[in-house]
């Protein structure tokens, strides 16, 4: 049985759920969290930042969601074209995949951060530098998206954009001038493997850095 190690408000954790959802796939999930500190063990030793999510094959220990989803593509694969058939359309998956994590789920990472280190006095240039940098992305995103077509959900773009996007609207809002790019969190929130991530992470909203908006 695969088991999966991580916790249901964690964007990197969805990343990881969506392609188990979207092929029906039957794993154990494993709460990384104060009431199952064995499970953090298990963290610890196998990721060398001691980072969820961690997916346990049974001696075989697969860490980063990227090479899971990959993983899961040869080792467990179903109806969900993670890894596009098509070789050019492959590359594209990864290429946005990289997008996504590094300017998008990055930017919003350094404005969630500058909240956890100092919740009521959060570094100012820190915050307004991860909005800049991924208003940046968005626009670049919105530019992509009219030239170009997103690979087939549910691939590795789809795990890596839904997460990245979901937050990052949270920390700052996808302004009016890229639609194509609101048009397409709407898109990937309304998926049932996403819309399973969003409600089963309902009950800890709470614990967002920036505190979580009413929507969504
Ligand atoms: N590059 C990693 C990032 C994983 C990551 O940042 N995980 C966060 C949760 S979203 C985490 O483990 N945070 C807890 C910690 O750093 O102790 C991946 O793609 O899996």
């Amino acid at each position: 049985m695969l088991a999966l190690y991580g916790h249901l408000f964690s964007s990197y954790t969805w990343k990881a759920l969506i392609p188990l959802y979207a092929n029906g796939t039957a794993f154990e999930f494993r709460a990384v969290d104060p009431d199952h500190p064995r499970n953090a063990v298990v963290v610890q030793r196998e990721h060398p930042a001691g980072k969820f999510p961690v997916l346990v094959d049974g001696d075989t220990a697969v860490f980063e969601a990227t090479a899971i989803i990959e993983y899961l593509a040869l080792r467990h694969p179903g109806p969900a074209p993670l890894i596009p058939p098509d070789p050019l359309e492959a590359v594209t998956a990864r290429m946005m995949d990289r997008v996504f994590d590094n300017y998008v789920m990055n930017h919003l990472q350094q404005v969630v951060f500058a909240y956890i280190r100092d919740p009521a006095n959060p570094d100012q240039a820190v915050l307004d530098k991860g909005k800049q940098d991924l208003l940046r992305t968005y626009r670049w995103l919105e530019a992509w998206l009219g030239a170009h077509a997103l690979p087939p959900h549910v691939s590795l773009v789809t795990c890596a954009a839904a997460p990245s996007l979901f937050y990052a609207d949270w920390v700052e809002r996808i302004p009016e001038d890229c639609p194509k790019l609101a048009a397409l969190r709407a898109e990937l929130l309304a998926l049932p493997p996403v819309a399973r991530c969003v409600d089963d992470a309902r009950p800890y909203r709470s614990y967002f850095p920036l505190g979580a908006p009413d929507r969504d």
